[in-house]
């Protein structure tokens, strides 16, 4: 079938009369009929369907989908772009967020996270850590970032000036160490290089290592050692022996 002619040497022309529709890129001829061959976005017997390239649902974040040939557009909803919606945009661009607050992208808007010592929407106020009063007897508070300062009045000590009777107006600590109080009673010293004890009162014996040549005997200073060498032998390492 599909062939006429007395040899049936003509092949029937099944695309003169078929019903391709124009979506149709061309007709193909078979012995047994005709194929439509579909323009892309296409489908069907005779490509009479629009393909709804929306029916995978492509479009993210709630974007709405509009059906085209092969192809589909998507309307993003706010705070998102991109061909399918699925970019989140950086709302942290141009922020406002001040005293080296760190901005977080959200959705059309953003928020930023303070540092320690500030608040408000953008960070912007400094937090008065005064607020709470915490200086005791009298003393005048100053306010820092993070932070306060108590200026005490008279021998008064302490972070909170509550240290009333400063155990460092005695100068416990010996050897020009540093004293801290602790409270009424207690003291910290920090002793200068070359000293150690609680307060400071042992000279680091710096001939503990050894660090003497041989013939020659080692002084403890402050810090610091001398090599004295045995009486019969002289030279910067007591190398060389006196003749006697
Ligand atoms: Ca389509
Ligand atoms: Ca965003
Ligand atoms: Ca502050």
């Amino acid at each position: 079938m599909g062939f006429y002619g007395r040899l049936c040497q003509h092949m029937i022309d099944y695309c003169l009369e078929a019903n391709c529709t124009k979506n149709t890129s061309n007709c193909v001829n078979r012995p047994d009929g005709f194929f439509c061959n579909c323009s892309a976005g296409f489908e069907g017997n005779f490509c009479e369907t629009d393909i709804d390239e929306c029916a995978s649902s492509p479009c993210a974040n709630g974007a709405a989908c509009s059906d085209g040939v092969n192809a589909f557009f998507c309307r993003c909803t706010s705070g998102f772009t991109g061909k399918l919606c699925n970019i989140n945009i950086d709302d942290c661009v141009n922020n406002k967020c001040a005293n080296n607050a760190s901005c977080v992208d959200h959705i059309s808007s953003y928020s930023c996270s303070c540092l320690n010592g500030f608040k408000g929407t953008f960070c912007e106020h400094d937090i008065n850590e005064c607020e709470s009063a915490p200086c005791l007897n009298n003393g005048t508070c100053v306010d820092l970032v993070g932070d306060f300062q108590c200026l005490c009045p008279g021998k008064l000590f302490g972070k909170f000036c509550e240290i009333t009777n400063n155990p460092c107006v005695a100068f416990p600590c010996l050897n020009g160490g540093l004293c801290k109080p602790i409270n009424d009673t207690e003291f910290n010293c920090t002793c200068v290089v070359g000293f150690t004890g609680d307060i400071c009162e042992d000279n680091v014996d710096d001939c503990l290592s050894i660090p003497c040549p041989l013939n020659s005997h080692c002084i403890d200073l402050v810090n610091d050692y001398k090599c004295v060498c045995h009486p019969s032998y002289t030279g910067p390492d007591c190398g060389i022996g006196r003749s006697t």
